[in-house]
């Protein structure tokens, strides 16, 4: 898929459909209008796992993975937004302000992608029973959500200020699928005004 059809693609983006980690990276480059390629992986068949994606196309064997036109290759999701968008549309001017951008994106990969993202995966995609799973993972979720939300409640976005940064892009797809996890996102309101306002600055409608 490419914003402009007519554009060489800047760059190939292998990832799998409904993988919010990927869906970040579309967001962005879909926001920015970015010409790009994207290759679906068959991530549960073991194509990340083996030749030639491993070889080719990430080592570390997991996507979103990007291999640009002059042959770089860049993987880390969040590394990847930070990377794409070089002319800083959504990244704040002030020093400060751009450390808290960067502190929602590292707690996103460390706190609420393992917790929330991880769930939904055991359930949606393993099709494993609410009984099987470890219960940390239910708290751990419960937790992220309820600190987005006293954030959200005071403020438009993760960051304040009147605009989205890469933060509000980063956490959108997992927290906006989280009920496939067995999430009640009725119970954080502030988090759910959140999702409508990034669904209309950015959004894509599903994880398709
Ligand atoms: N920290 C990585 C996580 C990427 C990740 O967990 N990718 C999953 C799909 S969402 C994957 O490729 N899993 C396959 C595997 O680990 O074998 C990022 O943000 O890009």
């Amino acid at each position: 898929m490419t914003a402009d059809q007519n554009a060489a693609p800047m760059f190939k983006l292998y990832g799998m459909t409904g993988s919010g980690n990927c869906e970040k990276v579309r967001i962005i480059a879909d926001a920015l209008g970015l010409a790009y390629e994207w290759i679906e992986v068959d991530v549960f068949g073991g194509e990340t796992r083996r030749p030639p994606f491993l070889s080719d196309v990430n080592p570390g064997g997991q996507v979103p993975a990007v291999v640009f036109a002059d042959g770089r290759r860049l993987t880390q999701s969040n590394a990847i937004l930070l990377h794409l968008d070089t002319e800083g549309r959504f990244v704040p001017d002030d020093p400060f302000r751009r450390a808290e951008m960067l502190s929602w994106m590292f707690w996103e990969q460390y706190s609420h992608e393992p917790t929330i993202a991880v769930r939904r995966a055991r359930l949606k995609f393993l099709s494993m029973k609410e009984d099987e799973l470890d219960p940390k993972l239910k708290a751990g979720g419960e937790a992220a959500l309820a600190r987005m939300n006293e954030v959200l409640s005071r403020q438009d976005w993760l960051v304040e200020g009147a605009a989205p940064t890469l933060a509000d892009i980063a956490l959108h797809p997992y927290t906006r699928d989280a009920e496939d996890g067995g999430f009640a996102l009725a119970d954080y309101p502030g988090v759910q005004a959140w999702l409508a306002r990034g669904a209309s600055a950015f959004g894509r409608a599903s994880s398709g």
